[in-house]
């Protein structure tokens, strides 16, 4: 075999061992690159003989082309089969069935809140729903907090560092009270309006979390009085709890914006907590004083104003021991509600 004729096998076999694009190229300099086996031949050709270098150079040519038609058949089998290896290693099994949709749920204290709105309109009270972020006067003053009273401290509510246009800081709401002050001064009576929602304040144990859920009631026409407040107050809880065998009592206590003021107690007749007084909610008479931050004239308007806290609500209803439950976003507990 002349050496030409083996130059052509040992390039089909130099091709065929190289596994991958990078190998080949390496291969093929081998043959046909500057220094290449077959590059040498051709400038040996120039020290040759006219003749020798027409029949030699032909040969050599037609052995350039063979190994080029071979390079070329490599380079697409190996294109091929990395193609192939990338199809099988990304490959989607479009029939395998899919992991499902997680369905979301309720938040037990969401539920409570969703249930309280229910009932209250189904005796005709609006909702109403305002901001988190509340001047002094419609958080404390508007509901005749003094000027001096501890809950206006740094230690009980959280201010932010810009002002309202008083100069005096804005704060988070520690009650959703200024809810029902922009509601009435904005309404003319009737007002019968309940406002849920988010309260903040420096607090945090079992029972206490820096954010909580309160809702509050205010009825103010002509002639509301006390008796009035105990019948929505009672119907109230009976359908929350979906029971008539429950009790509710008033008992004296005092709030800034209520006079005469009562905490509101209840006793299930049966279940778990039966015959115990349960402190459920705080209520009172509208103060005049507040009744005349709404612009009206509290020797005409009268009525009445409850307030509780959600969570509170919720871990009665369910058994609940510990309010931090709520908060730990623990899908085991969370997911008994769904
Ligand atoms: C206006 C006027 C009066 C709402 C009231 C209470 C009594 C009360 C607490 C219960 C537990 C808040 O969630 S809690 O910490 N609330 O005791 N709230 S009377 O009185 C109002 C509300 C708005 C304009």
């Amino acid at each position: 075999m002349t050496e030409l004729a083996r130059l052509v096998e040992e390039a089909e076999l130099a091709f065929s061992q190289a596994a991958d694009s990078a190998a080949l190229e390496n291969a093929k300099a081998l043959f046909l690159g500057k220094n290449g086996a077959l590059t040498e031949q051709l400038k040996a050709l120039g020290k040759a003989d006219a003749e020798t270098k027409k029949t030699l150079g032909a040969a050599i040519n037609g052995v350039k082309q063979q190994i080029e038609s071979l390079l070329a058949n490599r380079r697409a089998s190996i294109a091929e089969s990395e193609l192939n290896r990338r199809l099988a290693a990304e490959a989607i099994d479009v029939s395998q069935d899919g992991r499902g949709h997680a369905v979301g749920a309720i938040h037990p204290v969401i539920r409570s809140w969703r249930r309280v709105e229910e009932l209250f309109q189904s005796i005709g009270f609006d909702v109403a729903d305002g901001p988190e972020i509340e001047t002094d006067w419609m958080n404390f003053t508007a509901l005749n907090n003094p000027e001096n009273h501890p809950a206006r401290s740094m230690q009980d509510t959280f201010y932010l560092e810009k002002k309202d246009e008083t100069g005096l800081p804005l704060l988070l709401r520690t009650h959703t009270s200024p809810m029902q002050v922009r509601y009435a001064r904005t309404h003319k009576p009737p007002i019968k309006v309940i406002a849920p929602g988010r309260t903040y304040r420096v607090d945090s144990d079992a029972t206490h979390s820096p954010m909580f859920h309160q809702v509050e009631g205010l009825w103010i026409d002509e002639h509301i009085s006390f008796a009035d407040l105990k019948g929505v107050y009672t119907d109230f809880l009976q359908r929350f709890y979906e029971t008539d065998q429950l009790q509710v009592r008033f008992r004296p206590s005092f709030f800034p914006f209520t006079e005469p003021s009562a905490e509101i107690d209840m006793r299930f007749e049966s279940g778990p907590l039966k015959g115990r007084w349960l402190e459920i909610a705080g209520s009172g008479q509208v103060h005049p004083k507040v009744v005349r931050h709404f612009g009206l004239d509290p020797e005409r308007y009268i009525g009445f104003a409850f307030g509780t806290g959600l969570e509170r609500m919720t871990m009665l209803r369910y058994g609940i021991s510990d309010l931090r439950l709520f908060f730990d976003n623990d899908l085991r507990f969370l997911r008994q509600f769904a």
